[in-house]
């Protein structure tokens, strides 16, 4: 007899280790220990999620015959890690394996192939997790021999590797990327689709009282809980955005509107990353509302490469990394995270709302994310390590592969560079254009000088100063740096110093 034990990110009915396994004598284990919930801070609604995922999962198994172990959360329990709870099972069942699916975090896969066989004194297998489109081995092959890794062209290998909006070798409608066209404000027009919502069950009502019980001193508010939870449901809510949002995906990608956290994004990657979508799915459902007519290509285009082309990157890259690229801090930052980033108290009208989404929802969208939080802690010059845990606490779709680089690479730009070419560092300008914050900000977005300039005015031109000896040299940041240098010294100077003041008064802001 072999125990299969499946993770609260392996919730897909096809995982590997489910199909090596036999339901007529292997026994499948599934546990909520306080180790997996409580190694960051995580959103309430984030382990509400993960729980309730796991209970009806749990339940659909044994619907399908198999003998499920299942370990329920108890904060008095001796077996708080998931080492203890596989042991206990593994010693109660005389098992003769245990059998494992890749997992999605360094931390916890590093223990399970290192020391697991060891402590537990029986075989431990693991199976490769190919939910995932590439490999890790097929990224590193990828990667081998390439001076520098750049998204787009592995996007374009993913495209004629699934035949994703492919007409033979050539991408449909010719050209391989429409970002360009994915970057309209939105003013109101198209109206926004009513949220979709799901009814809560006994199950989703045990885990919501069972994690406001324990787990209300983390950061979040569980009353405002609204995700799917079972299979059934993320397919409905796929749907939804199909039929009412992916028309305008692409055109409002880039857009910010104060109070709508939603807009045109799907709200698809906790279901995506805790495996009750499928990746390949998802983008077959995009592809199918394309070829039907019901939505652009732009949309459908924009939609796809953030799935096979980003996410699949960027678990790439962490893998290829790990463990050392967690501790990458190229820029040299040492600022502590602003106090507003926990309580989200704070005068700049952007930050503020992207922390109330993020507190209610456990969510922000992509450019809320990069654009905002993300743009003030890199122009800022905060902590890469502190910004990252940050972003693992909280988001319902936070798993260390993917969060990982897109904080540390993306948005901090601490791995200098190896990620994305240039770093998304940006004035109050661009958040002007692609939102309407500014307009009731206590902040003016116009100035820079003044005791009311918008701070990321003046931090902007600081960081872009104050990096002068790494980027100087990049052909992107050229035009930056010539626009810095026409400006009069005396205006140089004011600008840095007003900087100078935020900096050191950082938590007033
Ligand atoms: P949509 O805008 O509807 O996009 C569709 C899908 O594309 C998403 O569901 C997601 O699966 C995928 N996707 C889009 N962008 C990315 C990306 N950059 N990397 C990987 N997948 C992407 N995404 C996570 O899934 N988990 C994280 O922990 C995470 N942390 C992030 C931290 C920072 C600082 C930034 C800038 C981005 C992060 N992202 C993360 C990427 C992205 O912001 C989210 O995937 C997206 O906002 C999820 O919302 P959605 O499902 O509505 O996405
Ligand atoms: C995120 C999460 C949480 C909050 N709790 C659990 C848990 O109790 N049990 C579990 O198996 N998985 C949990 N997860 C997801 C894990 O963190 C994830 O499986 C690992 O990090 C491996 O990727
Ligand atoms: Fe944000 Fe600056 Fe606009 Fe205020 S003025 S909303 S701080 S960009």
């Amino acid at each position: 007899m072999r125990i299969g034990l499946i993770l609260g990110d392996q919730l897909t009915h096809s995982l590997a280790s489910l199909r090596v396994l036999d339901p007529t004598c292997d026994r499948i284990l599934m546990a909520e220990v306080a180790a997996e919930a409580s190694y960051v801070p995580h959103h309430p609604q984030k382990i509400a999620l993960i729980f309730s995922a796991m209970r009806h999962f749990a339940a659909e198994l044994r619907n399908q015959g198999w003998q499920v172990d299942y370990h329920e959360y108890d904060a008095q329990s001796s077996c708080s890690t998931l080492l203890s709870v596989v042991q206990s099972c593994a010693t109660e069942f005389s098992a003769s394996a245990i059998i494992t699916t890749e997992c999605g975090e360094y931390r916890l896969q590093h223990a399970i192939s290192n020391a697991w066989q060891q402590q537990l004194g029986i075989p431990v297998e693991c199976y490769i997790d190919d939910r995932f489109i590439c490999s890790q081995a097929e990224f590193a092959q990828w990667a081998q021999g390439r001076k520098q890794l750049r998204m787009e062209y592995f996007y374009r290998d993913m495209r004629r590797k699934t035949g994703l909006l492919m007409q033979g070798d050539k991408p449909e409608g010719g050209d391989w990327n429409y970002d360009a066209d994915n970057r309209k404000r939105w003013n109101g027009d198209p109206s926004l689709p009513d949220p979709i919502a799901f009814a809560r069950d006994d199950i989703d009502k045990a885990v919501i009282k069972l994690v406001t019980e324990e787990f209300s001193h983390h950061l979040g508010n569980i009353d405002t809980f609204e995700w799917a939870t079972t299979r059934q449901q993320a397919l409905e809510a796929l749907a939804h955005f199909v039929r009412f949002r992916l028309p305008y995906f692409g055109d409002y990608q880039d857009a910010m509107a104060k109070d709508q956290h939603q807009l045109f994004h799907s709200l698809l990657s906790p279901y995506i990353n805790c495996g009750l979508l499928l990746p390949l799915e998802v983008c077959q459902a995009a592809l199918k509302a394309y070829e039907d007519n019901h939505v652009p290509l732009n949309a459908a285009e924009g939609f796809i490469r953030q799935i096979i082309g980003w996410r699949e990157y960027v678990r790439g890259i962490y893998w290829l990394n790990m463990p050392q690229y967690a501790h990458l801090n190229k820029l040299g930052n040492t600022r502590d995270l602003p106090r507003y980033y926990w309580d989200g108290d704070t005068k700049m009208a952007c930050m503020s709302d992207a922390f109330k989404t993020t507190f209610d929802h456990a969510y922000a969208h992509h450019i809320q994310r990069l654009m905002v939080t993300g743009n003030f802690a890199l122009i800022a010059g905060i902590k890469p390590e502190d910004v990252c845990d940050w972003y693992l606490a909280v988001y319902a779709d936070a798993y260390d592969w993917v969060e990982l680089p897109n904080t540390l690479g993306m948005v901090m730009h601490a791995d200098g560079g190896y990620l994305g070419s240039k770093p998304y560092a940006a004035s109050g300008n661009y958040i002007h254009k692609m939102s309407n914050y500014c307009s009731g900000c206590h902040y003016s977005v116009k100035t820079s000088i003044e005791h009311d300039s918008c701070p990321f005015n003046s931090l902007y031109w600081h960081f872009i100063q104050r990096h002068k000896e790494q980027f100087n040299g990049n052909p992107r940041m050229t035009m930056i740096y010539r626009s810095f240098e026409k400006m009069d010294s005396g205006k140089q100077q004011a600008i840095l110093n007003r900087a100078e003041y935020l900096l050191s008064h950082i938590d007033e802001l």
